[in-house]
């Protein structure tokens, strides 16, 4: 009998161990550079810290583009973004871009009898064309895997400014109804160019248009007052909102896919991160991050639920300082370099545009440690469908596997990796290959580099992790290999 009780007892923590919670704390243009553990002196990110201290710290893990919308696109999807038309960034009145029934990460969550939640930034589109905002908001994330989500649409620089709760709009009142475009100005409504007097951070680029809490951003709005956002207290609502679900699930499992606002513009932090990083705003906004972590991990502390939740911390996509407001994070950079040592950023092919921080924690399971396999986020699906003992979704035709090296038991990743920066490069081990592209060399609005040269660029990063010293004139079959081989990615499997 006794031993009975010991094999049943066996049974059920094996069984716990194989559905962890799984937690995804996703920041919104972090770079890898831009915390302390991976190197940044001038700025201290002490939760960030602890987490990597505690789990696996990934050296060369990435986002699947060096935008916001093809990123979380392919990390939803497991289908690499370039694939399907329509997934750049995205207007805040664009209809959604994952058809309703795909399978996404969510659902494949939910197949395995989790309960599934996205808070914070969305940016993949809602409804299916012409939206009501005052209406039933759908389809959006219910109907591809999420049990519940609390979002904002698109971005903080774009309207709608206010957040959207499973279906509704949060706190509109009927009374004052809500009107979007990114058309025409609604007549008698402020704007940052027609009214700059009432502006309390000027933009740099672009963000002339609604006038919302001081600062103008992209696309109109009207009405919906009762709703609006106050972007200095976002973080502080998305973090509540994150702990509030955590609290409700806590029975488990859940995946619960946290995506932040910080870093990205327009940096408001809440006063009380405000000149604390000494970089200004967008330094600020690292910190804020930082401690909406904190405050997340001691929830799940406090539930008892560490040790059986499997914690990812990433970013989606490279960071960008100027990225259209004058919020003085040119001007108090000093000497953080927000890629770290990497070349690019935000917009950019070079290794900067999707080598982001990467993280898995997980006590029970993963030791501590760092690794440098590559590993990329469009890899979630198939790897977290191996982990809950399903099939990968048959559309996630991009998605690997990957789940040994993201549990740290091997230190091999994938062989090869597309980078969707501004021109498609491709990773193949150590080498990095950009073909010859057209475009122009900066982004004119950020000052950053993209990539593009109208030749060919070849570099081996085990020497050379910054891609200043291009190979291609001397490893002319190695370009004429890797070219193919990223003709062939392009293609997509099977063709
Ligand atoms: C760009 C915006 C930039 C930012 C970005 C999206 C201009 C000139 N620039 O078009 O400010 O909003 O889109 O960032 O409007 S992302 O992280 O969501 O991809
Ligand atoms: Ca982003």
């Amino acid at each position: 009998m006794k031993s009975c009780w010991i094999a049943l007892m066996l049974v059920s923590v094996t069984v716990a161990a194989e559905k962890p919670n799984v937690l995804l704390l996703y920041a919104d243009d972090l770079g890898y550079g831009d915390v302390s553990c991976y190197g940044a002196k001038t700025i201290s990110t002490p939760h960030i810290d602890k987490l990597a201290a505690d789990g696996l710290r990934f050296t060369d893990g990435h986002c699947a583009a060096a935008t916001c919308t093809p990123s979380r696109f392919a990390m939803l999807t497991g289908e690499y973004a370039f694939r399907q038309k329509g997934t750049g960034i995205l207007p805040g009145d664009a209809k959604m871009i994952i058809p309703p029934g795909r399978a996404t990460l969510a659902s494949v969550f939910k197949g395995a009898g989790y309960r599934t939640g996205v808070i914070g930034k969305w940016h993949l589109g809602l409804g299916d064309g012409a939206l009501d905002w005052n209406g039933a908001i759908q389809p959006g994330p219910l109907e591809i895997g999420f049990d519940h989500c609390f979002i904002m649409a698109a971005t903080g620089d774009r309207v709608p400014c206010v957040f959207v709760q499973d279906h509704q709009i949060v706190g509109l009142d009927p009374a004052d109804p809500i009107q979007v475009s990114y058309k025409q100005p609604f007549p008698g409504e402020p704007t940052g160019k027609a009214n700059p007097e009432l502006l309390r951070m000027r933009p740099s680029h672009g963000h002339d248009m609604a006038l919302i809490n001081g600062i103008s951003r992209i696309g109109y709005m009207k009405g919906g007052k009762s709703a609006l956002w106050k972007d200095e207290d976002m973080a502080d609502t998305f973090t509540a909102q994150a702990v509030k679900f955590i609290e409700a699930s806590k029975d488990g499992p859940f995946f619960l896919y946290f995506a932040a606002h910080d870093p990205h513009v327009p940096r408001i932090p809440h006063p009380r991160f405000v000149g604390k990083s000494g970089m200004g705003p967008r330094g600020d906004a690292i910190l804020q991050f930082d401690d909406s972590v904190g405050t997340i991990l001691t929830a799940l502390d406090k539930l008892g639920l560490k040790d059986n939740t499997l914690v990812l911390l990433s970013s989606d996509n490279g960071p960008v300082v100027d990225d259209g407001y004058q919020d003085e994070a040119v001007e108090k950079l000093g000497d953080h370099k927000p890629a770290g040592p990497l070349r690019g950023g935000k917009y950019s092919a070079f290794e900067g545009g999707t080598r982001v921080p990467f993280i898995v924690r997980w006590p029970v399971k993963v030791k501590p440690g760092v690794s440098s396999a590559l590993v990329c986020q469009v890899d979630f699906p198939a790897s977290f469908a191996a982990l809950t003992g399903q099939p990968a979704p048959a559309a996630a035709v991009d998605s690997q596997n990957l789940l040994p090296a993201l549990l740290g038991e091997v230190e091999t990743g994938r062989a090869q990796l597309v980078e969707q920066g501004g021109p498609l490069s491709l990773r193949d081990g150590d080498w990095k290959f950009i073909p010859a592209s057209p475009g122009a060399a900066k982004n004119k609005n950020t000052n950053s580099e993209t990539g593009n040269a109208p030749v060919p660029q070849l570099f081996d990063l085990s020497k050379n992790m910054g891609e200043s010293q291009n190979l291609a004139k001397t490893e002319e079959d190695r370009v004429k290999a890797m070219a193919s081989a990223l003709e062939k990615a392009r293609l997509g499997p099977g063709k």
